[in-house]
């Protein structure tokens, strides 16, 4: 990559910007939680209250001026913004402040590059990071000068700016063609399971809910769970059986925030496939936030924004061990589902009663029952075992096989028009979940 990113404790002073509309306000605490997150040594936090931003350098000169003698008095090596910046305000706010000016597209770039891990998700963010650049080139390349020693903030001359440029573009049309690629690829392995039959849950939620803490325990597998934003970039996929379904492939994915910009939505959307093509979606909430209901309808709004806002869902309010009284239960909705679940995924508390709901979520899209099956039926059979859809077996005096089958009702009804049988025929009785 040919971009520097922000080192690991870099001494930076932050200016959260207050809006005068109490509405639009939201509090410094993510915003420092995401400064932390990309490994900033936090120095002091500034709040300006701004009716609207300025033109030239977002904030009015005496603002500018004030927070210039805060970075010296400090001897801050970077201020984060948050707020996004155009090009030409950033540039600035950099020549006025005599330092590295970060905004908050910027800051969560750097978060994503820091945490990507899997090829596709690391490609994800360098193209997100090339489109980022590609508008602020002149800034990019004062960086350059600014680390032979001087305060340079002249742009390089028109070749160079020209060659960078195409550099860039080069760049983009190649990790272009690279994801496309691996999205092929991706497909088809989803495509796989699909034509297995195994249901996908997807745990989604608001950035720090508890996301991987929950996948990790229930999958007893080892996903990186860490006390930071964005612990987890790409979805990662776990298999799980669950008593009277089976089978369930789980999806940990990357965590929500609110205000994520558009080009990142765009970006990330791939990642967040499995999230569009689930079953079943566990929304996640960290039940011990504050602003948990609009946590909640930011997740909405991410949803909506990736085409998955159809999906069914269930809560998980998770981390009950932080709140008093609150014991593990399920909520049953009017329609007599489980509506939410509250859990701790940390202390495993309420973990049969998230898998029973879980579980009898999917089962609404759940065939279960007995059928007979002659012996001229051996490609059925086949292929429900292959789905791996049937539960036990046995013989009847005719010497039919007489099967217990748990399916999924998307994939009998393909199956059913695929070996053009009717299943109703062959039905022996239908049994209830529970
Ligand atoms: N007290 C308490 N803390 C929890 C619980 N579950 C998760 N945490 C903590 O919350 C923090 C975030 O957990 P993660 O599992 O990384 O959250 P996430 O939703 O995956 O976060 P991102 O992937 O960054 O979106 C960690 O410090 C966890 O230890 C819980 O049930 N109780
Ligand atoms: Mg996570």
């Amino acid at each position: 990559m040919f971009f520097e990113r922000a080192e690991g404790g870099e001494k930076a002073l932050l200016v959260h910007i207050e809006s005068l509309n109490i509405h639009e306000n939201e509090d410094a605490s993510e915003f420092v939680l995401l400064c932390e997150s990309a490994g900033l040594a936090i120095l002091d936090v500034v709040n300006v209250l701004l009716k609207s931003p300025h033109p030239k350098a977002y904030l009015g000169e005496g603002k500018v001026d004030e927070i210039a003698s805060l970075v010296a008095g400090f001897d801050a090596e970077v201020v984060l913004f948050n707020a996004a910046l155009s090009p030409s305000q950033q540039r600035n706010l950099e020549a006025a402040l005599h330092c590295r000016v970060i905004d908050r597209t910027g800051l969560i770039l750097d978060i994503f590059a820091q945490r990507a891990r899997t090829h596709e998700g690391k490609l994800q963010v360098e193209l997100a990071q090339l489109h980022y650049v590609q508008t602020r080139l002149i800034r990019g390349w004062t960086h350059l000068e600014r680390q032979k020693g001087g305060i340079g903030l002249r742009g390089p001359g028109e070749t160079q700016l020209e060659t960078d440029r195409r550099l860039i573009r080069g760049r983009i049309k190649s990790i272009e063609r690279r994801l496309e690629k691996v999205k092929k690829q991706r497909q088809q392995g989803r495509r796989g399971r699909g034509r297995a039959g195994v249901p996908t849950v997807a745990v989604v939620g608001y950035t720090n809910a508890g996301k991987s803490t929950l996948f990790n325990q229930l999958t007893e597998s080892n996903v990186y769970a860490a006390d930071q934003l964005f612990a987890t970039l790409d979805p990662t996929l776990r298999q799980i059986v669950l008593p009277g379904v089976g089978e369930v492939i789980l999806a940990d994915t990357v965590g929500f925030i609110r205000h994520l910009p558009h080009r990142l939505v765009d970006a990330f959307k791939a990642t967040l496939e499995e999230t569009v093509e689930a079953d079943l979606l566990l929304h996640v909430v960290d039940a011990a936030a504050e602003e948990r209901l609009d946590n909640i309808d930011q997740v909405n709004e991410v949803l909506k924004e990736i085409g998955a806002d159809d999906k069914r869902q269930l809560m998980v309010y998770n981390k009950i061990d932080l709140l008093e009284g609150v014991v593990p239960q399920i909520i049953q909705s009017e329609e007599d589902s489980a509506a939410s679940v509250w859990v701790s995924a940390k202390e495993k508390q309420g973990f049969p009663l998230l898998l029973e709901a879980i579980a009898s979520r999917l089962a609404e899209k759940m065939w279960r029952g007995s059928v007979c099956l002659p012996a001229s039926m051996g490609d059925l059979r086949a292929r429900l075992y292959d789905r791996k859809a049937i539960v036990s077996e046995s013989f009847d005096e005719q010497g039919q096989f007489v099967c217990q089958v748990a399916i999924s009702i998307d994939e009998l009804s393909r199956i059913e028009r695929q070996l053009n049988v009717d299943w109703q025929s062959l039905v022996l009785d239908i049994e209830p979940f529970g």
